[in-house]
């Protein structure tokens, strides 16, 4: 194996280059070798200056994550403060993402050089965590605390003009020409004996910043929702006040003992499991790069209606040119307008030209013959959620479709199977299950029909990232990953209204775990008309009698006022009580807001032990992220497997059990045998 740090030392510069693939993580190896790189330019009187560089297509984007919570010796704090103590010029040649423990080491450079396009960083909260490799203490000395804790709350990179303009670096260069314009400013300090400022000194700043006493108050403000249910950016707004307030030597200690309680906290696991989950669903066994895809030129969609329109947009949004056939001349005039209608909106925020939504709506073309779809190479029906109508749909398109055309369904329960059986082309057929708003929500699911072959697949999985959501494969069956997963907490949800439990503070419960709205709420905003509960739990047949429908109609179990603020509804509340009577069901004291968390998420846990035992998800990260992405499953708890793991499954599977509901199989063994699901 390549080394992942050499040095070449040219004309008294010492080029430190970093070979790490793909992103030049800081892993141990790289820490080992930056560390001895620093002892030599120390020891090598024939070593004037360095220069620190990255091959391939980065500097280091961070530490390395998968190290984490284990970091071996040397720490990476410990080296960049080695390289920032050198008397010798250190400059850093910067391109690509720039991100975490990468700025960090850039931080700890004299100089910094970035080539013109790259980005800057410290995405650690993003994990949970914090940047724990003395950013908290060099950022803000270099461009203040407010500039710094902006870039440390989001998370979210700065370009390059962006970061000379705050002082971050020294100099932009064209793309490609970062190592030269470094080599050259070494050359030139080492001839000047220039001096070497070192950020961890630099006291411009604090000076500065303690003298505005309004400061953090102000910051807290603006970033407030930030803050929200998550541990870091508190912890890191401690480390920037230590920062401004106390030296170097004491600011990182204070950085040092607040990144090991974050790293070894639940919601940084949580975060770091998520990260890789997500990148994770892409890969198929058995699927790989030799696997030949099917090139998608040209789209067709059947239905004009939220959906199929939703999903139009996602195509546009691409590139890609569809055709959009609907039965009535009305209907696709309604869906074409709506379409438009969005993109004018977007363009009313400023988010997108008029020009663009002339080229965008260009791309969409309406037709009542489905015959216009004899040319596209990819099919996806949108249309209402019946057997009856999808097979007669698939019968007419397997006809009129070119040979060699994939025909999806988007279809979120219904049996792909049956419906690829409808056709002469089995192997073409997969479910492409998008989520309402198509065009917003950032989940799709593939499922994979028996006899779907690797290449639609690996098309179906292209396509997710093509249209720029995450792919997650799905195997039949009803409701595929998340809504079979959710579906256990829904109803749970109702029996929990039934049994005596106020609506609101079922709801409260779940917005304190950190969903933006809990149970209740959500079928409200789903439309109570899409769901049909089974048995006793007719509550929402009953408000659509009354011509409730949730959000969308009339209120739901809610009434809401013109902000969409809800308040429970009178006559909800009487069929609440319909319901019960008519039931023989005695309301019984209110549940905790912790029984009400563990009676909802018991169920899905459940529910996701069974989807991976059937095989119907490849991995419990997939489980994870359809939650997350498709229901707005709070992120820093990890989805309702990592979840699990973490809440302990002992404790589950003897819960489930107190509530009558046998604990799936896997889950019960994993619990017996001290397991876990990620
Ligand atoms: C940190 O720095 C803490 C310090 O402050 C303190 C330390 C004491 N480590 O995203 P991609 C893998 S915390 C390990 O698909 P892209 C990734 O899993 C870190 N692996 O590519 C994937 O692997 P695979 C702060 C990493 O081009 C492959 O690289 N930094 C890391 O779409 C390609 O990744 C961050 O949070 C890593 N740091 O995007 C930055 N990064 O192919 C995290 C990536 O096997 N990284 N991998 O699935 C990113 O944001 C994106 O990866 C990046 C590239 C923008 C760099």
């Amino acid at each position: 194996m390549a080394e992942a740090v050499t040095v070449e030392v040219q004309n008294g510069i010492a080029i430190v280059t970093i070979a790490n693939p793909p992103v030049n993580a800081l892993g141990h190896e790289v820490r080992k070798g930056l560390d001895a790189a620093a002892d030599r330019i120390a020891g090598d009187a024939d070593i004037l200056a360095a220069v620190i560089r990255a091959e391939g297509a980065t500097f280091p984007a961070g530490a390395d994550i998968g190290e984490f919570p284990d970091v071996p010796a040397p720490f990476h704090g410990d080296v960049f403060d080695k390289i920032e103590a050198l008397e010798k010029p250190v400059v850093a040649a910067m391109h690509g993402t720039a991100l975490g423990g990468g700025l960090e080491l850039a931080l700890g450079c004299h100089y910094r050089v970035a080539a013109e396009g790259s980005k800057m960083g410290l995405p650690e909260v993003q994990l949970g965590l914090l940047p724990g490799a003395r950013g908290t203490q060099r950022l803000p000395r270099l461009i203040g605390a407010e500039a710094a804790l902006g870039m440390m709350l989001t998370g979210k990179p700065i370009d390059a003009a962006k970061a000379l303009k705050a002082g971050l670096i020294d100099k932009i260069v064209p793309a490609g020409e970062q190592d030269k314009a470094a080599i050259e400013m070494a050359t030139a300090l080492m001839a000047q004996d220039a001096p070497l400022p070192r950020a961890s000194q630099d006291s411009e700043w604090t000076a500065k910043d303690r003298s505005d006493p309004a400061l953090f108050d102000r910051i807290r403000e603006t970033h407030g929702r930030l803050f929200r249910g998550v541990i870091a950016p508190d912890a890191i707004v401690t480390c920037v006040k230590a920062a401004v307030e106390l030296p170097f030597a004491q600011g990182i200690e204070v950085e040092t003992s607040e990144f090991t309680r974050l790293l070894t906290s639940d919601q940084s696991r949580a975060l770091i499991h998520v990260f890789f989950a997500m990148r994770d669903t892409a890969k198929v066994p058995g699927i790989g790069k030799e696997t030949p895809l099917i090139d998608i030129k040209s789209v067709g969609i059947i239905g004009a209606g939220t959906m199929g329109g939703g999903i139009a947009m996602c195509f546009a949004n691409a590139g890609i040119p569809v055709k959009l056939v609907e039965v009535k001349a009305e209907a696709l005039e309604r869906g074409l307008g709506v379409i438009r209608r969005n993109y004018e909106n977007t363009a009313k925020k400023g988010r997108l030209t008029d020009d663009q939504v002339e080229s965008l709506t260009g791309l969409i073309t309406g037709t009542l013959d489905m015959d216009d779809l004899a040319d596209v190479d990819l099919v996806i029906e949108a249309v209402f959620e019946s057997m009856e109508v999808k097979e007669k749909v698939f019968s007419r398109l397997d006809a009129i479709a070119k040979p060699g055309a994939i025909l999806a369904s988007n279809t979120s329960f219904l049996d792909i199977d049956h419906i690829a059986a409808l056709t002469r082309r089995p192997e073409m057929v997969l479910g492409l299950h998008f989520f309402s708003p198509a065009n917003v929500m950032p989940l799709l699911e593939v499922v994979r029909g028996d006899k779907s072959s690797d290449s639609v697949i690996a098309t179906g999985m292209k396509l997710g990232k093509t249209l720029r959501k995450t792919p997650v494969l799905a195997r039949v069956c009803d409701g595929f990953i998340a809504n079979r997963l959710m579906f256990p907490y829904l109803v749970a949800s109702q029996n929990m209204l039934l049994r005596g439990t106020p609506m609101q503070e079922i709801d409260a419960a779940m917005k304190q775990y950190g969903f933006a709205m809990g149970p209740i709420a959500l079928l409200d905003l789903i439309g109570l008309d899409v769901i049909t509960f089974p048995g006793e739990v007719t509550m929402t047949g009953e408000l659509v009698k009354a011509e409730r429908r949730g959000q969308k109609l009339n209120g739901g179990f809610y009434d809401y006022d013109e902000k969409r603020r809800g308040t429970p509804a009178p006559a909800a509340l009487e069929i609440v009580e319909k319901v019960r009577t008519a039931n023989g069901i005695e309301a019984a004291p209110p549940l905790t807001a912790d029984e009400v968390l563990t009676g909802l998420l018991y169920p899905v846990v459940n529910e996701g032990a069974k989807i991976l035992e059937e095989g119907i998800a490849l991995r419990a990260g997939d489980i994870d992220v359809t939650a997350i992405l498709g229901y707005n499953w709070p992120s820093y708890q990890g989805g309702p497997m990592c979840w699990a793991d973490i809440h302990g499954l002992p404790k589950i599977v003897e819960g489930l059990k107190a509530m009558g509901i046998e604990p799936a199989k896997l889950l019960a063994e994993k619990a017996a045998s001290g397991g876990s699901f990620t």
